[in-house]
């Protein structure tokens, strides 16, 4: 073979830095739902401490950015680093389920996350958010987030709030339900590549 492989290790460490933002991120797949976050966007903070409880992830991010702007780059820049790391995480994806997906209820909302670990990225998000922003946080910019995450991860991810009327629930419900379609898809199930064609990219 002339590529090299990597089996997964299910953690990883990256470090970005920009003229806008400055990123060190770090996670274990397969660890007991710790997180330790210090950036300075508080919505984010608690969507990503939900993620990490739900999906059994050891999670460290430490940001700056700037927030004087607005949250923007530093939301993106944040999910592109998760993206970034689940992916080097996962290496050629020996023995992993490759898919997971939940649904997961939180009061009157009900969300659903679908992911494929196809090293294809796509993402989708079906949902009819009724407020421009949750507390400070601007509504757009769950869409801008799990975007980053999805096209740096290289994953299918499809993501629906399928009813609610809570906007501060239909985004903790996406975390929670995308933290538990993870953890699924990276399970180890102790086969091969989980593809016909052999290979994962
Ligand atoms: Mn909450």
């Amino acid at each position: 073979m002339t590529m090299e492989s990597k089996r997964p290790t299910f953690h990883a460490a990256v470090e970005r830095e920009t003229g806008e933002t400055s990123v060190r991120l770090s996670i274990h797949l397969h660890g007991q739902g710790r997180a330790s976050l210090d950036f300075p966007v508080h919505f984010l903070r608690h969507m990503l401490h939900v993620f990490a409880v739900h999906g059994s992830f050891d999670l460290t991010v430490s940001a700056t950015g700037d927030v004087e702007v607005d949250d923007h780059h530093l939301v993106e820049d944040i999910g592109l680093c998760l993206g970034r790391a689940i992916r080097e995480a996962l290496g050629d994806k020996v023995g992993i389920r490759r898919y997971g997906e939940r649904h997961v209820p939180m009061d009157e909302t009900l969300a659903r996350a679908v992911i494929d670990l196809s090293g294809r990225p796509a993402f989708v998000l079906k949902a009819q958010f009724t407020d421009a922003r949750i507390g400070t946080f601007p509504t757009e910019l769950v869409h801008e987030f799990f975007k980053s995450v999805a096209n740096e991860a290289r994953m299918a991810l499809h993501l629906a709030v399928l009813y609610g009327e809570n906007n501060h629930h239909m985004a903790e419900a996406l975390f929670k339900a995308f933290g538990q379609a993870l953890r699924e898809a990276v399970e180890e199930t102790g086969g091969g590549v989980p593809s016909s064609k052999g290979v994962l990219e």
